[in-house]
């Protein structure tokens, strides 16, 4: 309903500066060299698909100098990534293409939903994930970016006036995202969702209700006439570590095989999909054999998201 073309714009967001773990900025890279882009181009899915090649390799878009801006770790280097992460996203939407942005820690998630966001004002946002994210300046603990960007997108807490960041507006309201796979919260962070009556299907939920149910119900409340454009922010680590074990927080109890790729089977079947991130895929994270097998699992939950069927 909303894309225009059967292309993909791929961007390669190679970072790690929104955690402590190093690893992660070389997902992309494996994501990629397992075929990711020769398997959305196959005779199966049959898209057109360009990879944003001029994006930086993490290290040279990072600062000299980054202090602490309050609790935030590397602010400035957090900030100049998601903004041209924010840029290669928009410029993909405004081309009517398929947005698809591989990493790499998701503190860049707030680029990515910021760039749909800008083509796609009345965006709705589905973010898959162990975690909130959604922690402020003032809740973070960890002082890690990629426990943040949902707060900033929302505007909350303070986002609006942390240095570095003048350039991200907030570009979304807590009608307009659900949650799915929750099950590691900071106090903070379970205080925000309440008071904003923000929807969230933690495990708990997935539990009760099933993954069929909870699709529907999610949908519901973000686009209950299925009309509106919609953003996959999937981090890996929503998936049980037994399934996805190449990533940097991975939390027990998380969501099945099946039940990762029905969330983006069903979200490619609205036709409302425009845009999607997979991310936090750590390749230091664990052997080689579970490094395969996540980079194998990753590459399959974006050919879902983009048509890919069992029958
Ligand atoms: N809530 C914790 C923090 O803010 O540091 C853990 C965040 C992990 C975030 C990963 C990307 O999903
Ligand atoms: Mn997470
Ligand atoms: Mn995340
Ligand atoms: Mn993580």
């Amino acid at each position: 309903k909303f894309l225009k073309r059967r292309a993909v714009g791929v961007v390669p967001a190679a970072f790690s500066g929104g955690q402590p773990k190093r690893g992660v900025e070389t997902g992309p890279g494996h994501l990629i060299e397992f075929g990711l882009l020769e398997q959305l181009q196959s005779e199966d899915l049959g898209y057109e698909v360009t990879l944003d090649e001029s994006f930086p390799p993490c290290d040279s878009l990072r600062p000299a100098s980054d202090p602490l801006v309050g609790r935030l770790r590397n602010a400035r280097w957090v900030s100049s990534v998601s903004q041209r992460v924010f840029s290669s996203v928009r410029d993909t939407c405004a081309k009517g293409a398929f947005a698809l942005t591989i990493g790499g820690d998701h503190s860049v998630g707030m680029g990515t939903v910021a760039g749909s966001a800008s083509v796609y004002g009345d965006l709705r946002v589905v973010w898959v994930d162990a975690h909130a994210d959604i922690n402020t300046p003032e809740t973070t603990i960890s002082g890690n970016l990629h426990g943040c960007p949902v707060s900033f997108l929302l505007g909350l807490g303070g986002t609006t006036n942390v240095a570095h960041f003048e350039w991200l507006r907030p570009c979304l309201t807590p009608d307009r995202i659900v949650y799915i796979g929750l099950r590691d919260l900071d106090p903070g962070e379970k205080k925000i969702i309440r008071s904003l009556g923000i929807k969230a299907f933690s495990m708990h939920e997935v539990d009760k209700w099933g993954i069929g149910r909870v699709m529907e119900m999610a949908l519901d409340h973000i686009a209950p006439k299925r009309d509106k454009p919609i953003h996959l922010s999937f981090d890996v680590d929503a998936l049980d570590p037994t399934v996805i074990p190449a990533t940097g927080t991975p939390v027990r109890g998380g969501l099945t095989f099946r039940e990762g790729h029905y969330i983006c089977e069903a979200l490619h079947e609205t036709g409302l999909l425009v845009a999607m991130d997979l991310m936090e895929v750590n390749p230091l994270i664990g052997d080689q054999g579970g490094l395969l097998q996540t980079v194998s699992i990753g590459c399959g939950l974006v050919r879902s998201a983009l048509g890919e069927t069992l029958l």
